[in-house]
């Protein structure tokens, strides 16, 4: 395949948030392959409108601006295929790739820690929406760094600090499975395979008053995950899921 994403990676020091940016971005019409990353962000963003914590020299903060060609419906595969860039760059530089899981929808773990979080967002324009892919990576963050508990970092972990490895490599990756995605090619036995939930017990926080357990049978083509419970079949996407846990994990 010849075609190419990226046409280019604007680094910079600290800004607010890579997404927000990106976004200001999209509205004005740039097209995709434009990618940002940040050192350091002072107000990142995760979904729900809760907070992802970004300290200075510590973490990579990066956006993607991408014009996906799917109907909105599918978009949900945004999330799922960065996730998947991820944990299969950081499965690359780990002595034991198995180490590194990718939990539906999205979320990359090094030994059932959070290293890494993704949120997608979608900016109306004219021409067509484009899609903003934030991917957060906690690189050089000690025990003391740490925003939450069950997170981790790679030096943590014991994996290369190399920020700019971890970029092109998640980028390099990334490409690959969207351009595919972007022709037509069906991701989902690849995400299958990468993607722990899978074959797993699940336990899925939908909102406060209600909680599904169940084996992740499957993905869909929206990028859905298919739950076997003792009630029949549920299907929930992203949107619809507070949580989403490994049982054991
Ligand atoms: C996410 O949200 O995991 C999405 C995070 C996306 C961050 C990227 S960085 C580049 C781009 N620009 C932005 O402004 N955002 C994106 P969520 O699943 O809602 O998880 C957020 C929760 O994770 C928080 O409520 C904390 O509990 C926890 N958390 C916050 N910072 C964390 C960190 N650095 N590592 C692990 N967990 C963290």
């Amino acid at each position: 395949m010849s075609e190419r994403l990226w046409r280019e990676i604007r680094w910079i020091d600290s800004t607010g948030s890579t997404n927000a940016d990106l976004a200001v971005e999209a509205r004005r019409g740039v097209s995709e392959g434009l990618v940002l990353v940040a050192r350091e962000q002072t107000a990142g963003r995760g979904r729900l409108d809760r907070s992802w914590s970004s300290p200075p020299g510590a973490s990579v903060s990066m956006s993607l601006l991408l014009v996906p060609r799917h109907p909105f419906e599918h978009w949900g595969w945004l999330s799922l295929l960065a996730g998947m860039a991820v944990r299969s760059a950081l499965a690359g530089m780990a002595a034991d790739p198995q180490r590194v899981q990718l939990k539906w929808p999205n979320d990359v773990l090094i030994d059932g820690r959070k290293v890494c979080g993704i949120l997608s967002e979608r900016v109306e324009h004219p021409d067509g929406a484009r899609a903003v892919v934030g991917i957060g990576i906690n690189v050089g963050m000690d025990e003391a760094d740490l925003p939450v508990p069950n997170a981790t970092s790679l030096r943590l972990a014991g994996l290369p600090e190399d920020r700019d490895h971890v970029v092109t490599e998640v980028l390099a990756r990334f490409e690959k499975l969207y351009l595919s995605w972007q022709d037509g090619y069906d991701v989902r036995a690849d995400y299958r395979r990468a993607c722990s939930s899978i074959g797993a017990e699940l336990r899925i926080i939908v909102d406060r008053d209600e909680t599904v357990e169940g084996i992740g049978a499957d993905v869909d083509e929206q990028g859905r995950i298919v739950v076997d419970t003792a009630l029949g079949r549920r299907v929930f996407a992203v949107g619809d899921v507070i949580h989403a846990r490994l049982t054991a994990g």
